[in-house]
């Protein structure tokens, strides 16, 4: 298996996500086919496949039947190697659908209103977390490294430790009742691989962790703490996150916490800050291509007279698209000579939409953009054009080159990429980007404005000031932006978690330390 060389140090090194980066689809004659995917997770991963090579576990994203599993396993791993955590269909929508996205996407995000907790979708949250320790298992060699990604896996860590290493026999009685809770009921199905020595664990979560005031609404909030307790290594993409998990451990777990982690059970649970980034050059490479620089000068001469204004968003609540309709519409309320002048370029990728919350978010987001453009458009002009959909990489990248400011208006946002991207994307135009203080990019993107998207006035003034900002202004923020998203990529990001793993003793080195 492929192996990881990090100045000297090597050790075969496990990625884990809930879906495998790659789609699968089977046609009418029952082939099936593969292709790489898009999204923040992807994205930024696949930019730290330059700098190191890894076995990718994950679901394929829909029911394969077990005949077809041994072709579909031998292409993932020869082709991608990947390796696929096959899961029934119905674990797998309560796991997704049920838990991870309608109890701890929304709290996380700051959104208890949304929030459905169903004892059902729990089990079928832990039970889905064992087949994927389970699957792990298959992979694992002495010294192995596993990183675990993002609110789909939080009680993985646990869960592996507990079919490889053992969990401590004498564990406090509190520890002691959460590991029964979590265990209850679950099942290990099959065969179970062998366990092996020296074994490490990371977890990075990419969405916000939230103030524990917020996090101790959750019912189930000792579990999901303790699941990722038992990693060498937990890592957050701003010091925000990470202390806001920090309290939660002292509040509702009692556990004793330094800047630097948390200390469990015998051993320091490290916690740190790592920002993640994007593959700037795969932009700027992009960029250079005929077909794209083609799109770009038609578009150009498609907006030759009116300034665009860019919106990349999943069509997801916490991106704040009504926010922006409702400062655009202010903004053209109070500058009419600025109607037909500009126009929002608003992409909305659908998203979740077997999620409730996801369905009534599309008809509000209709209404809002059929009322603007009922308002202020005319004959020959609107001043929303709305997608609701995915564009090609290479559309994409000639949308965010061609638009003169870019509107990042979440609500919450773990990071948020579509900022760095537009940054990327901006070398000939020197764009200004207008970036929710809410999205984890504000506390890096220096050379931006930042408002609070709830501020409509804010935002619809931050608008104005970007569409008329000067050249000079323009060229020294996206300078120091640019430098930025150069230098902090996501190679650079998945190194550093990497390199910070593989410096922390295993808990074997620590026992024999004692
Ligand atoms: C989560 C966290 C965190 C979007 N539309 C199209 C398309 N995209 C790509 C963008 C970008 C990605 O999807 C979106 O990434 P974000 O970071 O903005 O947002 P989430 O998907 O919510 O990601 C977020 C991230 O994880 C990483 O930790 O930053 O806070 O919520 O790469 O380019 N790509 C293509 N067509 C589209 O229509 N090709």
């Amino acid at each position: 298996s492929p192996s990881l060389s990090l100045d000297g140090a090597t050790g075969h090194l496990i990625v884990v996500s809930n879906r495998l980066p790659i789609t699968i689809t089977k046609d009418a004659k029952g082939e099936y086919h593969f292709k790489m995917s898009s999204g923040g997770l992807v994205s930024a991963l696949s930019g730290c496949k330059k700098s190191m090579s890894f076995t990718w576990i994950g679901w394929p994203g829909f029911f394969i039947p077990p005949k077809d599993r041994p072709l579909v396993d031998r292409r993932l791993m020869e082709e991608y190697s990947c390796q696929a955590v096959y899961l029934d269909d119905d674990v797998a929508d309560r796991h997704y659908n049920g838990f991870s996205n309608s109890i701890l996407w929304p709290l996380f995000h700051y959104h208890p209103g949304e929030m459905n907790f169903d004892e059902e979708n729990w089990f079928s949250y832990r039970q889905a977390n064992m087949a994927f320790a389970q699957a792990i298992m298959k992979q694992l060699t002495p010294g192995s490294m596993v990183w675990v990604q993002d609110y789909h896996l939080m009680l993985l860590p646990l869960l592996l430790r507990s079919l490889n290493d053992g969990l401590h026999n004498n564990v406090s009685e509190t520890t002691g009742q959460v590991i029964a809770r979590i265990l209850d009921g679950i099942q290990v199905e099959g065969h179970v691989h062998p366990k092996v020595p020296r074994i490490k664990l990371g977890f990075f979560l990419h969405t916000p962790f939230p103030s524990s005031e917020i996090y101790r609404i959750l019912p189930v909030r000792q579990e999901i703490l303790l699941g990722i307790l038992y990693c060498d290594l937990i890592g957050f993409h701003t010091y925000d996150y990470a202390r806001h998990f920090l309290s939660s451990c002292t509040r509702i777990l009692a556990l004793p916490t330094m800047p630097n982690g948390v200390e469990f059970e015998g051993r320091l649970a490290h916690v740190g800050t790592f920002p993640i980034g994007i593959d700037p050059s795969s932009f700027t490479q992009n960029l250079q291509k005929d077909n794209v620089q083609k799109r770009i000068a038609q578009l150009e001469q498609r907006f030759n007279s009116v300034k665009v204004i860019v919106g990349v968003d999943r069509l997801d609540y916490i991106k704040g698209v009504p926010q922006k309709l409702h400062a655009l519409e202010l903004f053209l309320s109070q500058h009419p000579e600025w109607i037909g002048k500009v126009v929002l370029a608003q992409l909305a990728v659908p998203s979740r939409q077997d999620v409730e919350e996801y369905q009534n978010l599309r008809a509000t987001v209709n209404e809002l953009v059929g009322r603007i453009n009922g308002r202020f458009g005319t004959v020959d002009f609107m001043p929303i054009h709305f997608m609701h959909k995915s564009l090609p990489f290479d559309e994409l990248c000639a949308l965010y080159a061609v638009s003169d400011v870019c509107l990042v208006s979440s609500t919450r946002d773990g990071m948020n990429l579509v900022s760095y991207e537009y940054v990327a994307c901006q070398q000939q135009k020197q764009g200004v980007m207008i970036l929710s203080e809410f999205a984890g990019a504000a506390q890096s993107l220096n050379g931006s404005i930042v408002v609070n998207p709830w501020d409509s006035q804010q935002v619809a003034d931050a608008i104005f000031e970007a569409v008329t900002m000067d050249a000079d202004t323009r060229a020294e923020n996206h300078r120091k932006l640019f430098k930025y998203v150069t230098k902090y990529s996501a190679a650079f990001w998945g190194t550093s978690f990497v390199r910070e793993m593989t410096k922390l003793d295993t808990p074997e080195d620590i026992a024999l330390q004692a």
